[in-house]
């Protein structure tokens, strides 16, 4: 039996299978320590690495973090990076220094993470990503909580059909250059496109999801064309906000003339579909704190989570704007 070409099959199998196993990704959640399945939400140390406060919904989902943080007696260490990528590096560096318990962040572009996530993982802080992807290895966070921009994309384009007949002229404001949302809108939107050859995007550019600058990249693409435009996509309110305002100061009616399509569903946006400026609004949900101290007190506990927590959303169109916004909670 000792060199059996059986015996000599199974140590080889079995090598391969140790070498496998041993090969394949660390679980995402770091083995909690013992006393971690005791925690709770009063002694649980969270740090948040914000973008920072560019747009309604911004605003609103940091008042959803902290509010919650405060009605759990979740110690929060919060930072705002004022949309700059090494401030977020900075905070997420500073966390792992006061050995916090989680991680959350929304990564302001996808890219650039993997170094201060493995940084993280080797200090055993694991990191949920909350509101935005991050294009990193999977191992490296535990769970994405937030919404499908290409789903967002898609309502949007499907929204923009239905109110031009699937005949328009479309510009677009985009949202911060190499961001996820950014990026999944921008797909999505095409994605449904296809479907509607009388549909042509005639200029695309970044308004970096505020106001000012959506303002300034539609007086732009009115000076290069004019009244060829007959839509407008714009990746959140923010944006589309200020494309109302130079289409007014340009002197045709915003909604009617133009007609435009934003995501995200602020306070904002309704008060628009009121006005008759913006036809449609898609959400896209902030009130993220319940859910994100959930996930954070079961993943410091080791408790298994989805790699994936979606948003819940929809979409609102003019007719029920006076019956909703009364409800809206940003
Ligand atoms: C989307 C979020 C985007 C919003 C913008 O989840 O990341 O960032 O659509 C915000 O309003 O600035």
């Amino acid at each position: 039996m000792k060199n059996s070409p059986v015996l000599r099959t199974a140590l080889i199998l079995t090598t391969l299978l140790v070498t496998v196993s041993c090969g394949r990704a660390a679980p995402a959640t770091p083995t909690a320590p013992a006393d971690a399945a005791a925690k709770d939400y009063d002694d649980l140390v969270v740090g948040f690495a914000q973008i920072g406060a560019e747009s309604d919904w911004r605003t609103a989902n940091t008042l959803s973090i902290r509010e919650t943080a405060d009605q759990l007696q979740v110690e929060l260490k919060f930072s705002d990076a004022q949309q700059k990528q090494e401030n977020q590096i900075r905070a997420l560096r500073s966390f792992i220094a006061q050995r916090v318990d989680v991680i959350g962040i929304s990564p302001v572009v996808e890219t650039g993470w993997e170094p201060i996530f493995r940084e993280a993982q080797a200090a055993g802080i694991p990191i949920i990503l909350v509101d935005r992807r991050a294009a990193v290895p999977e191992d490296l966070y535990v769970t994405y909580l937030g919404s499908d921009f290409v789903e967002e994309g898609r309502n949007a384009a499907r929204v923009m059909a239905g109110l031009t007949g699937g005949r328009a002229n479309i510009v677009e404001l985009l949202g911060t250059v190499d961001s996820a949302p950014a990026n999944d809108r921008y797909k999505g939107f095409r994605e449904i496109l296809r479907e509607y050859p009388g549909m042509r995007i005639i200029d695309s550019e970044s308004g970096d999801f505020t106001r000012a600058k959506g303002r300034e990249v539609m007086v732009s693409f009115l000076r290069t064309h004019g009244r060829a435009i007959t839509a407008v996509y714009a990746h959140n309110d923010d944006m589309a906000l200020g494309a109302i305002q130079a289409i007014e100061a340009y002197g045709l009616r915003p909604g009617v003339d133009i007609k435009i399509v934003s995501i995200d569903a602020a306070r904002g946006a309704f008060e628009a579909m009121l006005a008759g400026k913006l036809n449609a609004a898609i959400e896209c949900n902030p009130l993220l704190g319940p859910q994100f101290f959930e996930l954070a007190l079961k993943v410091v506990r080791g408790e298994t989570v989805p790699r994936w927590v979606p948003s819940i959303e929809d979409v609102f169109l003019p007719d029920s704007a006076a019956e909703i916004l009364p409800t809206r909670k940003y």
